[in-house]
């Protein structure tokens, strides 16, 4: 109950949560609004590597359930932890049955605007059955992740400005989320059917550090467009290994700037599916989406529905390799950060 007081003693002052009521004089039910699950208050308390990880991905991705990204983040010697909104609590640290339940009987879809809403009637109030099961987006899961305490998120592929998104401005809240709140996401750039130029500008506009891994110390890589390895536009900034990238995290830190980082992890080569082959696929299913209607936060789990019929279950294979991919990367750089900050 009183773990969110015992694990604010244990930040340092520059990493505090940036929402507490801790002056509070009640105990207000407020004040532990965050479920944070008891493995990972103990990893937080011995500054274990912990991974944030999304629940979006498993309510609206159909992905299957062999996803085993936890199994790969403790493989790597870090603690997993997934985000999401549980019968209307915020949780950190959802077991397998709690996501699994939270499939079987129904979610929505979480960004930072719906926190607070769907955790009001159940864990404010108290309301019995005043909850619903919310997978939290990359956005949503970066605000749990920040109040946790959590560094270093791994997931597949970053919401950003959508085709067309100058006139309907459906700008993904993930790329304001990663101006505001110092999480550091890997992904496999940004969803391959978004305005990557225009995500790229939007994301710099809003104090984002973007880099792409490229090994030995290649330069003039791309952003890379999460089914395809290449998108034609080159990344802002390049990163050479787990190392570095941790030591940007903790620069970004120790200089108190609060705004997100975002590590690009290209597809795994052997899974790629080529830029050209995709873009056809991708044209029809955003053409579909905009003739029937889905729009807002529809658009996105629709759009990729659609790219998933017609590539026969070629971009869901594909679509796994990347995660998987980055949550091992995400891990990798959880203990690196880990080992700096000893
Ligand atoms: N994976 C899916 N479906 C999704 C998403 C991921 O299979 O809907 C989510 C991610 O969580 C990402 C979000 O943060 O889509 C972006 O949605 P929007 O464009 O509505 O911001
Ligand atoms: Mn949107």
């Amino acid at each position: 109950k009183h773990h969110h007081h015992l694990h604010h003693r244990l930040l340092s002052p520059s990493s505090r949560p940036f929402t507490t009521n801790q002056h509070h004089p009640h105990n207000s039910p407020l004040t532990s609004l965050l479920k944070i699950s008891p493995e990972i208050t103990a990893a937080l308390a011995a500054h274990k590597p912990l991974v944030a990880l999304e629940s979006t991905i498993y309510t609206h991705g159909a992905l299957g359930n062999d996803l085993n990204l936890e199994a790969i983040v403790r493989s790597h010697g870090a603690v997993p932890a997934v985000c999401g909104i549980l019968a209307g609590v915020p949780t950190v640290g959802l077991t397998p049955d709690e996501v699994e339940r939270m499939v079987r009987e129904g979610a929505k879809k979480a960004s930072r605007r719906d926190l607070a809403y769907l955790s009001a009637r159940a864990a404010v109030l108290g309301e019995q059955g005043g909850g619903q099961h919310a997978g939290t987006t990359i956005a949503g899961t970066m605000v749990l992740a920040r109040l946790a305490g959590i560094r270093v998120f791994g997931t597949g592929g970053l919401g950003g400005v959508h085709r067309d998104g100058e006139n309907s401005m459906d700008v993904s809240a993930d790329l304001t989320e990663l101006g505001r709140t110092r999480v550091a996401v890997v992904s496999s750039g940004c969803k391959g059917f978004l305005d990557i130029p225009r995500t790229l500008e939007f994301l710099e506009t809003q104090g984002a550090f973007v880099a792409t891994f490229a090994g030995g110390g290649k330069k003039g890589v791309d952003f890379p467009a999460f089914w395809a390895r290449e998108s034609g536009v080159p990344s802002p900034a390049t990163v050479g290994d787990e190392r570095e990238a941790a030591a940007i995290i903790l620069a970004q830190e120790r200089l108190g700037i609060e705004s997100g980082l975002l590590f690009a992890n290209p597809i795994p080569e052997e899974f790629a599916i080529p830029r050209k082959e995709m873009e056809v696929v991708i044209e029809t299913a955003v053409r579909e989406a905009a003739e029937k209607g889905f729009t807002g936060n529809a658009n996105t789990p629709y759009v990729l529905g659609k790219i998933r019929e017609l590539t026969q279950g070629r971009s869901v294979p594909a679509n796994k390799a990347l995660v998987r991919a980055n949550v091992a990367r995400a891990a990798k750089i959880a203990v690196e950060l880990a080992k700096l900050m000893d």
